[in-house]
């Protein structure tokens, strides 16, 4: 594994190097956790894409393992094993993914060749659909025949159903639903749900259905952002009563497994935001987001908390019983650190706003401010996040609310990674480069007024490798 760059993720789940984009095949198997990936092994870029390969025993500390899933250059993946799920089929491990040749996007089977899931078979019937369906009609564009993949699978009595994420001719995104009853062959059903491209973009990728009982969740990626649909999903039909974004930051495609408990995890790609050039200075590019328990509020919202199985990472603890700040204030924590987690209940009282700065130097030459004002916004200011001028960002914004009630913050930097958790509901996640060395100091201040953080904790967090 590649270590020596401060912006590396310890906690996060990077590739030992070269490209990582998203989350596939997630999958408890025989007493493990496999989270498999969109890899690239020649270089950080995307291009020939493999499924990489990670397990753990505890969602917690992870194993690289050898790569998956390796385009073959006779099949109708010669150019990339694109994105794709794991289900159990009666005891058989098997992937759905997308492959790539010719212009085309082609739905392929594999089943697992041993129980660590390190080999797979593929399917000699490969691709299992070729046709794309008729109506809607499927957008063309300059590069593909058909803009057509990504794989949502999951069984209801003895039949298996699937979502392959589109574009409509003239149209918006859709996720469209697919029956079977052998995982090989299909039979085309129509859109569960189509947007209107001004709104949803034209392209849905990885969509991917939750079921929460009564209530069921579909969230798309449309190039931009992971948008949520929140509703009943009923026989072939989604409606749709709330929609937002999952992240309002650096994250994209996720992808989720059900725990032995019965609990939702979400993993999503959280991509670079430097530049190229930087990336392959680097020699890796592409992190996972943590894992985010998905769970339903009394008031049909939905809630995102990290994983609680994160807690095992802990290590030193610094904690403050209540820090009072009066306007213009700046409390300085005695912590440095690029990778810890921060815990705080945040009560504005009269200021207009709070700033909690992290990745901070002691000049403040660089630093990336997380601040939480009255109008109910979180943003994260990356203007000054680093001095190299090709890996600062845009200041990204997040609703929360109500600005009134304390705040509950959950706060997650990891080498280039800002993961914020507003309320156990919102999401932010920001990825940011500081060059210095001293970048490591966290700072509070008021604006305005005073305001009150109460139960402040800072823990080190470990490497997960
Ligand atoms: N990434 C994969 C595709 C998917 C896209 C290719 C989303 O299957 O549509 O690496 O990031």
């Amino acid at each position: 594994r590649l270590d020596d760059d401060p912006s590396r993720p310890s906690y996060h789940v990077t590739p030992p190097a070269n490209w990582l984009n998203d989350p596939n095949g997630l999958i408890h198997w025989n007493g493990r956790y496999h989270l498999f990936y969109q890899y690239n092994p020649a270089g950080p870029f995307h291009n020939t894409i493999h499924w990489g390969h990670a397990v753990s025993d505890d969602l917690v500390h992870w194993e690289d393992r050898p790569v998956a899933l390796t385009p073959s250059p006779d099949g109708p993946d010669r150019d990339g094993c694109w994105s794709g799920c794991a289900v159990d089929n009666a005891g058989v491990p098997t992937v759905l993914y997308t492959g790539g040749r010719d212009k085309r996007q082609l739905p392929c089977i594999a089943t697992a060749a041993d129980d660590d899931l390190t080999a797979w078979d593929k399917d000699p019937d490969n691709p299992i659909i070729e046709e794309l369906p008729a109506k809607p009609e499927v957008l063309r564009t300059e590069d593909w025949e058909g803009e057509f993949r990504d794989h949502c699978v999951w069984r209801e009595n003895e039949t298996w159903y699937q979502l392959i994420g589109a574009g409509i001719e003239g149209g918006g995104g859709a996720a469209l639903l697919y029956e079977s009853a052998d995982l090989r062959n299909w039979e085309y059903q129509g859109p569960i749900l189509a947007g209107d491209r001004d709104t949803a973009g034209t392209v849905w990728e990885c969509p991917e259905l939750l079921d929460f009982g009564d209530r069921q969740l579909l969230h798309i990626s449309n190039y931009e952002d992971v948008v949520y649909f929140l509703g009943t999903y009923e026989d072939g039909e989604f409606d749709v009563d709330r929609r937002d974004k999952l992240d309002h930051g650096d994250f994209y495609a996720p992808q989720s497994m059900w725990t032995d408990d019965g609990r939702i995890l979400t993993w999503g790609w959280l991509p670079e935001a430097r530049d190229v050039s930087g990336q392959w200075d680097a020699g890796w590019s592409g992190a996972m987001s943590l894992p985010r328990e998905l769970s339903l509020a009394d008031d049909g919202g939905l809630c995102q908390r990290p994983a609680p199985e994160l807690t095992e990472l802990r290590g030193d603890n610094t904690s403050y019983d209540v820090v009072r700040l009066d306007a213009g204030d700046t409390e300085q924590l005695s912590v440095e650190s690029r990778s810890f987690e921060l815990r705080a209940t945040v009560r504005l009282e009269d200021a207009e706003a709070i700033e909690l700065s992290v990745l901070e130097s002691p000049d403040g030459e660089e630093r990336t401010p997380i601040r939480y004002s009255y109008e109910s916004e979180i943003a994260v200011d990356r203007s000054a996040s680093s001095t190299d001028p090709q890996a600062t960002g845009d200041t990204q914004t997040m609703r929360v609310r109500p600005y009134d009630a304390p705040l509950s913050l959950r706060v997650f930097v990891d080498g280039s990674v800002v993961e914020v958790f507003a309320n156990e509901r919102h999401c932010l996640t920001s990825r940011v480069y500081p060059t210095r060395q001293d970048a490591t100091g966290i700072s509070l201040s008021a604006e305005g007024g005073h305001a009150t953080i109460a139960s402040l904790d800072v823990w080190e967090l470990d490497s997960v490798w």
